[in-house]
């Protein structure tokens, strides 16, 4: 009997660990590595990240794609992938308590003036800048889902002042929940530490660009480990330029990598990281997907379903 066949395409380095770790979660399927799939319309199943345009061409049978990650930008809407095959996202799945490091990280640096004293440090400058308590520096989060929620905790708990702004309405004890068009500038207007953890679609492109840049105090910084084209970068230079930001923290880009002659790989006060702040982790990946595969042959809804019209 043949069994189903579950595609797998990531980078080439990791193709065979997942392809070892979807085998034993899945005995009853055949696990296919990309280029090698076979004939296109016995794919049940495609694990994704990246996929090359035209990828899901003649897929015909497909019954779910999973995405190797939270974000989805690179799936949702595309034109090879017919709308009614459901998209299902990463939820946590080891990727938060890793992106709350990196956002504490990114707030202690701008709170406790590491930005300044690295500065000062290329110039043997030794001089003290003014305390900034944590109780009074307010850490504004851009997208308030799964990641951002984690982080938000944990900033609660070193004593920041925590805000966060998604579509719809939530409350989190202690946290100031913003929501909506409306609730956005009021939002950016209370935060010193502005931290972009938002899913790129439509309604979120270039979100964070000469408006909302000009409402935040000034003085205030950027961590933006959530999709580079959720900023308009020229915006962002002209306000690093102008001293209006303090500074930022980036880990994602329009363009990855990013290129070697883009000025912001040499501004005084930005931090690169390399689109690393939360990684993919194998293991618990492969228990969600396992699981969320049950789920569909079940008939029932998979965990982290996306909505297409949403995007995320
Ligand atoms: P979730 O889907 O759980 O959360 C998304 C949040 O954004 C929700 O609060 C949602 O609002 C809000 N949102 C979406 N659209 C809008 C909008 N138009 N207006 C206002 N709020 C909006 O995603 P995750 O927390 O799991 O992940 C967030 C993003 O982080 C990913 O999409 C990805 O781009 C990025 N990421 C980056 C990584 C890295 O290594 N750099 C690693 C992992 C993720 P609501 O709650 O109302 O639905
Ligand atoms: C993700 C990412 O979306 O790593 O998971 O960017």
């Amino acid at each position: 009997m043949t069994r189903p066949v579950l595609a797998v395409h990531a980078a080439r380095s990791v193709q065979a660990q997942w392809q070892r770790l979807l085998a034993a979660a899945l005995p009853d399927f055949e696990i296919r590595l990309s280029p090698d799939l076979g004939a296109a319309e016995d794919i049940a199943y495609a694990a994704v990240w990246s996929p090359p345009p035209g990828f899901f061409a003649g897929m015909a049978g497909l019954r779910g794609v999973f995405n190797l990650g939270a974000g989805v930008d690179r799936i949702v809407g595309r034109d090879d992938l017919p709308p009614a095959v459901p998209v299902v996202r990463l939820v946590d799945a080891g990727m938060a308590a890793q992106m709350t490091e990196y956002i504490l990280y990114g707030v202690l640096h701008f709170q406790r003036r590491m930005d300044v004293y690295a500065r000062q440090q290329a110039g043997r400058q030794w001089q003290a800048q003014p305390a900034r308590p944590a109780a009074e520096t307010s850490v504004g989060i851009l997208g308030f889902g799964t990641l951002g929620r984690h982080a938000a905790g944990h900033l609660k708990a070193l004593g920041f002042q925590v805000r966060g702004w998604s579509r719809s309405a939530h409350r989190m004890d202690g946290v100031a929940c913003f929501h909506g068009k409306a609730g956005l500038e009021p939002f950016l207007s209370g935060t010193d530490i502005l931290v972009c953890l938002l899913p790129l679609t439509p309604a979120t492109r270039g979100i964070v660009g000469t408006g909302a840049l000009a409402a935040l105090p000034d003085g205030a910084a950027l961590i933006n480990p959530g999709r580079g084209d959720l900023v308009d970068h020229e915006a962002l230079l002209a306000a690093l330029d102008d001293g209006r930001l303090a500074g930022a923290l980036l880990d994602v880009f329009p363009q990855e990598p990013l290129p070697k002659a883009h000025p912001l790989w040499r501004h005084p006060r930005v931090r690169i990281t390399p689109h690393v702040a939360a990684e993919t982790l194998p293991e618990p990946s492969v228990t969600q997907i396992a699981e969320n595969i049950r789920r569909i042959e079940r008939g029932e809804a998979p965990v982290g379903l996306v909505d297409p019209a949403a995007g995320y």
